[in-house]
């Protein structure tokens, strides 16, 4: 578990991260915060309790009042941890938000498989909300704290933060792959971009594919200068790293062992009609392959290789960000698609398609995890995807098969998982195939591995490592006492 005693040296943490750790639970008289469930805040919130640190995000509701933004809401403690909550109007958020972070970012950032669009209109907003970002996490971090930035929708605001609070030192993490230099070049702010995590001591990646496409393309479109781990910029020394994240495998563990849980993956595989399941979890993306998954299945099924009177693809699709057209489209699609299959294949009341457009609860999702024959997970591009780690913390049983996209950071971890081209299709519908008939020995052996390593490497030992890696930034004048560029 977290050992809080080497990272930090007893400094305050200061998290920023586009939505707050808590959400609000209840009606009327009672309406409370409740902690938002998920590995991250998870791993972070005993080491913010520790280190008297604030996280800064946004408040999870549009504020209509123009300019709300920095009149924000006073800061409050819950559960040991202090808040400082971001206001943004329904304007920040069509151009902060949807717009540049969801609509040039987000497909620019995962191969441009939706065309990115750059709009000038997104791109002020865009640094206007990073400056407010970054202006109250100088003021949580005061004479001088560790800053630890999240994600894409923030990349602007290490810089920003330097300069308010140069005493501190600023960590910076992307939850989403960095995109190689010939893509990345295509952005008009590609400079300030750039500039924007240069700010920062320590740069993380899930990858070390990503780390080198951002170092290159530092090199390529700044004056920072180095090698693939480590840049010079500004007088100050970046470390510029992978950091695979990770899940709380102990409790999804737990949770599975719970009878209760054993209990609801019973009934789900009777209410299947106790067929084999092939289960998709998704949030409703693009870049997550969920219309690919449905043509190896319906593959299968017009080959004969599968038939709705034994198999059934149960798939989850959790609504996210619907108001940008580009999602609405997918919706539209993969409903179509299930309809279609289900049509032509449904057989003596079984439909071939079990598809939920609905986010389960948390002991649920477990459920369906243990549930399940085969996970299919199979991303045209993903940073890590959790959900592959989560089925193998959730197989305490030590079986189940996971068919995995090559093209997920988890890929480079989860070496037992059956690899998959998601745009092979006919790859795929043989790898679900060989899924549905490999030997209870040869799924247990993969098992058992792939849970190891969820094991070995959890969530909580990826928070040290970073906080540890940013507690130790030489940070300021340190390239003075270094020799040049170090390979
Ligand atoms: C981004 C990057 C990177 C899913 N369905 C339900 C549910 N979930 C939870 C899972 C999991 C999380 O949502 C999804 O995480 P992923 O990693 O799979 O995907 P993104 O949302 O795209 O996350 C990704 C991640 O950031 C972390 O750095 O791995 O590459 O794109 O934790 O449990 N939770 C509940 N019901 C559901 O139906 N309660």
């Amino acid at each position: 578990m977290h050992d809080e005693s080497g990272a930090g040296g007893g400094r305050p943490l200061v998290v920023v991260a586009n939505r707050m750790p808590v959400r609000r639970a209840g009606e009327g008289d009672t309406a409370h915060w409740e902690t938002s469930p998920g590995g991250l805040v998870s791993a972070i919130a005993p080491v913010l309790r520790e280190r008297r640190g604030t996280w800064v995000g946004w408040n999870g509701t549009a504020s209509d009042e123009v300019g709300a933004g920095d009149a924000a809401a006073d800061a409050f403690e819950h559960d040991g941890m202090r808040i400082r909550p971001m206001a943004l109007t329904r304007a920040d958020l069509d151009s902060f938000y949807y717009g540049f972070s969801n609509e040039t970012l987000w497909p620019l950032y995962h191969d441009a498989i939706r065309f990115p669009r750059f709009h000038r209109r997104w791109w002020w907003p865009f640094r206007d909300v990073n400056e407010r970002y970054a202006r109250a996490a100088a003021e949580a971090a005061g004479d001088g704290a560790d800053v630890w930035v999240h994600d894409y929708q923030l990349q602007l605001a290490p810089a920003m933060i330097r300069e308010q609070s140069p005493g501190s030192r600023i960590g910076f993490f992307l939850h989403i792959p960095f995109p190689p230099e010939e893509l990345f070049a295509k952005m008009p702010w590609r400079r300030q971009v750039l500039e924007g995590l240069l700010g920062a001591d320590v740069i993380g990646f899930h990858t070390k594919l990503s780390a080198q496409n951002f170092s290159r393309a530092a090199r390529q479109f700044t004056t920072a200068r180095g090698s693939d781990s480590h840049l010079e910029y500004d007088g100050r020394r970046i470390a510029c790293k992978a950091f695979p994240i990770s899940i709380d495998t102990g409790a999804i563990d737990s949770i599975a062992r719970e009878d209760e849980t054993g209990r609801r993956a019973a009934v789900l595989r009777e209410s299947l009609g106790g067929r084999r399941i092939i289960l998709g979890v998704d949030r409703m993306d693009y870049t997550k392959g969920i219309d690919v998954r449905l043509r190896a299945f319906e593959d299968m099924l017009e080959t004969g290789r599968a038939s709705a009177d034994e198999v059934v693809l149960m798939q989850v699709a959790v609504p996210s960000r619907e108001s940008v057209g580009d999602y609405a489209d997918l919706r539209r699609t993969v409903e179509e698609h299930v309809g279609r299959i289900n049509g032509r294949f449904a057989s003596g009341g079984n439909a071939a398609v079990y598809y939920l457009y609905r986010g389960l609860d948390f002991r649920d999702l477990v459920a369906s995890y243990m549930a399940a024959d085969v996970m299919m997970v199979t991303p045209f591009r993903d940073g890590m995807n959790l959900v592959a780690k989560e089925f193998c913390a959730a197989r305490a049983d030590e079986d189940g098969v996971l068919v995995l996209s090559e093209f997920a950071g988890a890929a480079l971890e989860l070496l037992q998982a059956m690899l998959v081209n998601p745009y092979d299709i006919d790859g795929m519908s043989a790898a679900l195939d060989r899924a549905l008939r490999m030997s209870e020995d040869e799924r247990r052996r993969r098992m058992r591995t792939l849970r190891r390593t969820v094991s070995r490497h959890d969530v909580y030992r990826w928070a040290d490592s970073f906080l540890t890696e940013l507690a130790t930034a030489p940070g300021k004048d340190s390239t003075r006492h270094e020799p040049a560029a170090r390979a």
